[in-house]
This record gives structure tokens, sequence and C-alpha cells, in this order.
């Protein structure tokens, strides 16, 4: 048993405290055991192809006020609006089967639509609503529910894929015949504009920052309207599958889009970006619904798309679902208005939020279904590692990195860190886990021996800050910079963290006293989500607080963003102004570890170099853990159609994974909630038929 396992025994057999137990020198180890927590729901394991498939059907079926639009002749046949083949979802994948139409959803979300220029970088306010708008070529969310076995990326615009022999050539078919809901034919006019004049115009930054790098460094060429080629140096990068779900490869509709940007005549890449405010409505989209309204910080209401290509079994176009809300308050209201019936969905994902929601979802007459998933919600403070200018920081933020890139500085601040103090204080209860950082305990590459763990203990925080060159030289209680840094003054670490979810102001906040604990000062520099966003995204910070994404859950997903491997893939470490990146010899360790992972197509390989990595990562403390957790996922009762044990993070977010297009409510379960009855979207908003 080693010296760490043998004190905490110690602390518990003779009361000491934790900080007592911390006052000794400890050596890193591996974590403790997560404390166990039963997911409620296990997904019913299925192969890709019982979900759906691309076919024709003999006859479509659409809503009634949507049949009176073709009568009107304001809409072609429904026939004539769908593909040659859609998606066709099949019944027996369906857990409450075929449904019908009519209904609304009601989320709740915490951002603000900037505009619906996903593809010049601008938000729609999260919560769902940008998944639901941009569909891409595949799909990842609903793989939570794939038999491992099977585990490939679904198709979605993109019906189908091969690779060359050689496997340095990926062949793309998109679905044929689909349109965009204002009619314009989908075709690769539009992967031509997205790849060339988004992902490789280096003026351009899409919203969730897809560059070349996030495809595996590919070439993309355009064979017919429907086909295209992508080309590597490497063989078979499958992970580039991946990389065309939901956040990188999104086509937007350049019919409207290209005008407007500078290469077409557009006036500038400021004016590009800013060309469709959330006021414009009707903006073309190959999701299922529309914007038909939007009301400053209090609505965006979406109707259904008649040009969706996706049918049922029966040949009902979908979405079943008439009209969404997505009503603009915070991410804590989400949760309260779910829990309280006055909306329907949330993520519970704010763990200080669990206890009352709890106890109202566990009343017999709460309104909302609430089902904890697995512990897929983390937190770590990440680094900036750059010391050539990312960012560009002043003097002092310079020395922080300096200090960022030394290792013990590194300890010392995970080192100083009470993870179990800092989980309890969001939560108490099974729910918060120690999190090292990496890949998170419980999940398919996760090896706990290849785990390192620096423990809490201010006594080796202090040594490890004294290798550093740190000192509390003029007694204050903090360690100062050495004489000739910053004229000796107290280091003073800014941390980044978003305001808009208390979880991770809490966290901060807990980080900034636990520091100061072990005589470190911090400065908290808390941003709204956009700003945040764009802070680390363009490295203004020295540390930030990261709420993981599914990289560190699935590794498939996101896998570029595991290490460097790009010089605009890393969330704490990117190329300056001059395009250099300054690795440090374990970061390069770890990118050609992520890059060997992503060439292998051998199982056992993979396994163990996501064991490299996961040893380089923690080992090195890439990033600091903090804590992990369980989210639950809260849908109002009157909903059909939701899958059993669907996490609200895995692949992607639950607004992915639940498949919202299949979602139902019974006829006679039916509020009448809908603010525009038989109106479809358009330029001008809301029309009827009539
Ligand atoms: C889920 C999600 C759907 C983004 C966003 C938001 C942005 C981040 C992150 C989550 C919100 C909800 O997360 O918290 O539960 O509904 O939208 O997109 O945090 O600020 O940039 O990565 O997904």
């Amino acid at each position: 048993m080693n010296n760490m396992k043998i004190s905490a025994l110690a602390a518990m057999l003779i009361g000491v405290s934790a900080t007592a137990v911390s006052a000794q020198m400890v050596d890193p180890t591996t974590p403790p055991a997560s404390p166990k927590f039963e997911a409620q729901g296990e997904p019913v394991f299925v192969k890709r192809s019982d979900i759906f498939e691309f076919m024709a059907l003999d006859n479509y079926n659409e809503p009634d006020f949507v049949k009176a639009f073709v009568d009107a002749g304001k809409l072609p046949l429904v026939a004539e609006r769908l593909p040659k083949e859609p998606m066709v979802y099949k019944s027996s994948n369906m857990p409450d089967g075929i449904g019908n139409y009519g209904g609304v959803m009601r989320h709740v979300i915490g951002g603000r639509p900037e505009g619906w220029n996903f593809w010049g970088g601008q938000s729609q306010g999260w919560g769902g609503i940008d998944i639901g708008l941009t569909e891409c070529l595949t799909r990842t969310g609903p793989l939570f529910e794939v038999d491992p076995s099977d585990l490939e990326p679904l198709p979605n615009l993109a019906k189908g894929w091969e690779w060359s022999e050689d496997g340095k050539t990926l062949t793309v078919h998109l679905i044929e015949g689909a349109k965009w809901s204002d009619g314009d034919p989908f075709d690769t006019e539009d992967i031509d504009f997205y790849w060339n004049d988004i992902v490789m115009d280096p003026e351009v930054t899409p919203l969730m920052g897809a560059s070349q790098g996030t495809y595996s460094n590919a070439n993309l060429e355009i064979v017919d309207a429907s086909t295209f080629k992508m080309t590597f140096d490497t063989a078979f990068p499958e992970q580039v599958l991946y990389a065309m779900a939901y956040g990188n490869f999104c086509p937007g509709p350049s019919h409207v889009l290209k005008p407007a940007h500078p290469k077409y005549g557009g006036e500038s890449y400021e004016s590009f970006r800013n060309a469709f405010p959330p006021e414009q409505l009707g903006f073309p989209v190959m999701g299922a619904w529309g914007v038909v309204e939007y009301r400053p910080d209090d609505v965006i209401v979406l109707r259904r798309n008649p040009y969706y290509w996706k049918v049922d079994s029966d040949g009902n176009q979908l979405p079943y679902l008439d009209e969404m809300h997505y009503r603009l308050s915070t991410w804590a209201d989400r949760d309260v208005q779910a829990v309280a019936g006055t909306g329907d969905f949330s993520n519970l994902e704010q763990a200080e939020n669990y206890v009352e929601a709890l106890r109202r979802s566990a009343e017999a007459d709460a309104p909302a279904r609430l089902a904890f998933g697995p512990r897929t919600i983390g937190y770590s403070v990440l680094p900036n590692l750059s010391a050539n200018g990312w960012g560009t920081p002043d003097e002092r933020g310079h020395a922080v990195r300096e200090l960022n890139r030394d290792l013990n500085f590194r300890k010392a601040i995970s080192t100083a860190l009470d993870r179990e103090r800092l989980g309890n204080s969001l939560v108490k209860g099974p729910f918060t886990a120690i999190y090292p950082g990496g890949l998170y305990a419980g999940t398919s590459f996760y090896d706990e021996a290849s785990t390192v763990y620096y423990p809490y203990s201010v006594e080796t925080a202090k040594h490890y800050f004294e290798e550093a060159g740190l000192v509390d030289t003029d007694g204050n209680g903090f360690v100062n910079f050495p004489a000739d840094v910053m004229g000796g003054e107290d280091v003073n670490m800014t941390l980044l963290a978003q305001s808009d979810y208390s979880t991770d102001k809490n966290l901060a906040e807990g980080f900034v006293a636990i520091m100061e604990e072990a005589g470190l000062k911090v400065t908290l520099n808390l941003l709204p989500g956009k700003d945040y966003d764009d802070a680390r995204y363009s490295g203004r910070f020295d540390w930030h607080v990261y709420r993981n994404t599914s990289e560190m859950i699935t590794v498939v997903q996101n896998t570029t963003q595991l290490a460097p491997v790009g010089d605009t893939t890393a969330l704490q470490h990117r190329a300056n102004d001059a395009g250099e990146m300054d690795l440090l010899p374990w970061e390069q360790e770890m990118a050609d570890t992520v890059n060997a992972f992503i060439a292998s197509r051998d199982a056992a390989e993979r396994i163990d170099l996501m064991k490299q990595y996961q040893k380089l990562h923690t080992e090195n403390l890439y990033s600091v853990g903090l804590t992990a957790y369980p989210g639950a996922l809260i849908i109002n009762k009157r909903f059909a159609n939701i899958p059993a044990g669907a996490p609200i993070f895995m692949y992607n977010w639950a607004e992915d994974n639940i498949i919202r297009e299949r979602v139902y409510v019974p006829t006679d379960a039916q509020p009448g909630y809908e603010l525009h009855p038989g109106t479809l979207p358009s330029p001008e908003g809301p029309v009827t038929a009539g």
C-alpha cells in the first residue's frame, strides 16, 4: 500500500482531519476510486442500421395544415419536397413507436443569439438551438445507444462514404435531392463554400473553431453535385468521420451566405459575420425547425421545416413536433422551469441544483422525469502553455506562462487542491468524484494504472512552489516571483471562468480560496459565455476553468482536441500570430501519441496509445482536474420516444442524443402551447396557407 493510502487510512483511524494529513509530504499516486453512482436506466444497445436507413417509400404524409399550403399552391407536393431516398427512421427503434403530429417542446436557454451565421462564428445561444438548426454530415449524439462493436458515426447529410485502398482518400456521398427550408437544393455547392470559404479561409472562424487540423489536415475536392473527396497524408484517419458531426462539418446555405462573403462581393469579414442578425426570420436551415419569431431577452420560436428530409417508416414527414421554443433566460432557470413544468427540457449539469431538483421530481405530481446518467460532467483548470506570444500577454502574463511551463509549478497547483472539499462545495453525497484530469474514470479508454494523481497536501504544494523558485520573500503569505522577475512582487495569476453558470463560478471561487491557503494569489476574471469563449480561444488567459468536452469521455469525438496536434486544436496551447508553436517535449510526445492513435486501426494498439496519452497528460498536468459528476436529463412526462439511458452529455448533448425530430406528444396530451399554430417559417415570419 503506498504511503498516500497509509496516511489517509491513518487519518481515518485516528480521526485526523484531511488538513492535518495535508501537512505531510505526499508522493504522486493513482486516483482514489470514484464513489459508486448507479446511472438510472441503461441504453438498449442497437446496431447503427437498426435506427434508420435511406430509402424511397411508396407514399408520404404531412400535417393537414401543411397540406393546405400545397392545396393553395404555396408548396410542392410532399414527395417533391423530400429527397429521392429520405432518411427513414425505423419504428422498431422508436421507444414509443410511430408518433403523431402537433405539440411543442419548450426549451429554456442561458445563451443569447448573436445571429444565424454559425459559419461566421456567431452563437445562437446554445441549449440545443444550433444543434437543431445546423444539421451536419454525420451524427454522433445517438451513438450512446450503439453497440460498441458497431461504433462509427451515423450517416446524416452524408448518407455514405468509402475509403480508398491506401486509406488516404475518403469519398463521401451526400443525400440526393434534399433541400434547404426555402426550397434551394442542398448539394456540394454548400460543401465547397463551407470548406474553401469558411474552414480554409484564415479570416473566418466558425462557431466551434473548425480548422483544417480538425480534419487531420485534409484536402477536399468536389467530384459532382452529391460527391466529394478528402485526401490525407496519413492512412485511414477515421476520426475525421467524427469531425464531420455536430459542431465541425455542418454546411451552411451557400446561396445566402456567399453574397455576404468578402470573396464574393461582401463588404468585409465583419459585415459577413454580422449579415444575418437574429431579427432576420426564416433563415434557411436543413434542421427540422426554422425561425419564425425572435423577441430579445424573451423567446425564439421555431416552426417545422416543410422541406425536412427525414420521415418515419409509415412515410410521415418529420418532425412530429410542430413548434419549438427557446426561452431566453439563464441556465439555472432551465433546471427550475423543467422541474416545475413551465419548461420541458434540461440537462441538469449544475450540481448545486441537484438536491432541489431531485426532491421535486420525486413527488407523485412531478411534471417531469429526472434520470441520472453516467459521470460525464467534469471540470479542469487549463494552464496557458504558450511562451511565444499567443494571446499577447503583458510582462506579468508572460512571467506566469513561464511558470506554467514549469512542471513543479503545475504540481504545486495540483497538490494545493483539496478536490474532495471542492466537489462537496457543489453538492454533498455520492455525486462528485476527485478528478485528476485527463480521460474520465469509467470510460472505455480509461486506465487507472496510467493515471497519475497528485494528492492534496499544502506541505507538498509549498515544496513544489519552492522547486519552481517561488517563496514568500516579503512575509505577506503569498509567494513572490524571484527578485529578477517582475521586481520580485507577489505572483498574481489570473483565472478566467464563465459567469453564466453558478458551477463554473463556485469552482473558480473555490479554487482561488484554496490557492490562497497554499500561498498563491489568484485573481478571478469572470466573463459571460461569448466573451469567455473569445478570451480562451484567443489565448487571453493565464489559466481557465473549463467544463470538459467529449474527447475526455469518448476519445473518438474531438480527438484532435486531446493534444496540440495542430496549431489551433488544443485549448491550452495554440500558435502565436506568426503561426509558431513552442511545444514542450512532453507536449510533442503527447501530440505524436494522439496522431498515432488517429492513424491506427488496431484496437489493442489504440488502447495502449491511450494509456500512454493518459500517463503523459496526467503526469505532466497538461490540465489540472478538479471534479467530475453525473448529469441528469429532465424531460416533461408528456413527451414520447425519449430513448432509455440517454446521457445529458457523451458524444454530444442530449438535445442531439434523444433525436428530437422523432419525439412526439400524444394527441390527447397536447396542452395547446403553440404560439403560431398552422404556420410555417418564411422571411416574413410565421405564415399561414390562407
Ligand atoms: C447544452 C449545450 C447544447 C458550449 C454550451 C455553453 C457554451 C459553450 C456548451 C448544455 C449549453 C448547455 O452548453 O450548458 O447543457 O444544452 O448548451 O449546446 O456552455 O457556453 O461554449 O461548448 O455546449
